[in-house]
């Protein structure tokens, strides 16, 4: 086996203090936090494609990144990423990983050919698994590459290709199931469309629903017991995206009677493309009770595209724990770091640096969600701020007993209505306080 991250050793906790940029400064996998080892709070994830495939091409110019695997080409690459992986899996200590079927071995010229090619790099990794402690979190479909996928998945007017992405779906699974992935996610890359002058909507949506529900039975026929996950992004590649934002795919899981089968796989970026917070989105889903995993990410508030950065935004990555715990966590779900280095940190040790960053920022917002739940910070002032509906009218109203009648009644002997600042600014600042003393 080659050695892809020379330079570096096995990444440890040394602490806050530490400068050493191999090493953990606030992840330590087996420190308790209410009850729990923060490894299995945060159940991180590495994203195959971002880390071992992508190459840093963007619209203007070739790739940039610095590979030694690259000295390889075909199935060889295919091997030797395998390798570089579970190095770093090993080095990192992370628990868990993500792939799309084509991340990991590259299409031959038929289906048939393709699928012999994943059935050499499944077995591999399969041996590698048996002796790594880093498990599969999910595995997916990549059905947006390939030309065929042009006018998009499911939900192409063609019904060829309805077909084929069903056979690479089943083969997905089957690959979940044989190398026990927790889950299994859908992002329809290209399930949305260009223009409504050519395009069936309502077809598009009840085929989009079809499949899925193939997808479910066939999970069952086969013995796969992971979660089914479902990853919404508004925009990017195609103008308008299916599965837009969380309150979209639940409406539509629900529509279509899936919302038994599937939960959210949501993504920061994602969800700051839909003119949303991350915090919104997960607080959306948890309230649904289908918040399943976590794409951990991060936007540039500049730009309006995907950008994928590593997570490094404390507020962002405490306001997600904090929706994380007050979810009892995440489940069979974790947080996959689908984040990419930028173009310009194009040497291998970058790769480590990033995932470092990432996993501290997520252990110190851990950390810090912890106190500000067990401190009741948020909860003592939101329970304060709805107590009108503890008692009086506010009770009949949400235990059903009120009607526009009472109501009246009662609003025509209150008219002299008092309300009681919102306390925005203050509850930041203990936002801030928090983020800066806990220990
Ligand atoms: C694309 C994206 C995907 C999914 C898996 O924006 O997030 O990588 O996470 O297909
Ligand atoms: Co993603």
């Amino acid at each position: 086996m080659g050695i892809y991250f020379e330079s570096v050793n096995k990444v440890a906790y040394e602490g806050k203090s530490s400068k050493n940029p191999l090493a953990f400064k606030y992840y330590n996998p087996e420190e308790m936090i209410g009850g729990k080892t923060m490894k299995d709070h945060l159940r991180f994830s590495v994203a195959y494609w971002h880390t071992f495939t992508a190459d840093g091409t963007d619209p203007f110019g070739a790739g940039t990144m610095e590979r030694p695997w690259d000295r390889f080409s075909g199935m060889d690459l295919a091997k030797a990423r395998v390798e570089a992986a579970f190095e770093l899996f090993e080095k990192l200590g992370v628990p868990f990983f993500a792939f799309h079927d084509r991340d990991i071995a590259p299409e031959g010229k038929t289906l048939s050919e393709t699928n012999e090619n994943l059935n050499t790099i499944l077995a591999m990794i399969k041996d590698y698994m048996k002796t790594s402690n880093t498990k599969l979190l999910w595995n997916t479909a990549n059905m947006f590459t390939n030309r065929r996928f042009v006018h998009g998945a499911a939900t192409a007017c063609n019904a060829d290709v309805f077909a084929y992405a069903a056979a690479q779906v089943k083969k997905g699974l089957e690959t979940a199931k044989e190398l026990g992935a927790e889950n299994y996610v859908f992002w329809g890359g290209r399930e949305g469309y260009e223009t409504l002058l050519n395009t069936d909507l309502k077809l598009e949506l009840d085929n989009m629903a079809r499949f899925l529900h193939m997808a479910v039975d066939y999970a069952k026929e086969i013995g796969f017991t992971g979660q089914f996950l479902i990853e919404p992004k508004p925009k990017e590649p195609t103008t308008h995206q299916y599965d837009t934002d969380a309150a979209t795919t639940i409406s539509f899981l629900k529509q279509y009677g899936l919302d038994q089968s599937f939960k959210l796989n949501l993504e920061a970026n994602h969800a700051t493309l839909a003119g949303h917070t991350f915090e919104h989105e997960l607080r959306v889903a948890r309230t649904s009770g289908l918040l399943g995993s976590v794409d951990a990410n991060q936007g540039n508030p500049l730009l309006g595209w995907d950008t994928d950065e590593f997570p490094t935004d404390l507020y962002s990555t405490t306001l997600a724990m904090y929706e994380i715990l007050q979810n009892g966590g995440l489940g069979c779900g974790g947080l996959n770091f689908d984040a990419k280095v930028r173009r310009t940190s194009f040497e291998p040790d970058d790769l480590v640096y990033a995932h470092v960053a990432g996993m501290d920022s997520f252990a110190r917002g851990l950390k810090v969600a912890h106190k500000l739940i067990e401190d009741r910070v948020f909860e003592d002032a939101i329970a304060e701020r709805y107590s009108s509906y503890t008692e009086g009218i506010g009770l009949d109203i949400v235990e059903g007993r009120a009607n526009f009648h009472t109501l009246e009644a009662y609003a025509l002997n209150h008219h002299n209505i008092k309300n009681v600042s919102g306390r925005t600014e203050h509850l930041k600042a203990m936002l801030n306080q928090y983020l800066l003393e806990v220990e």
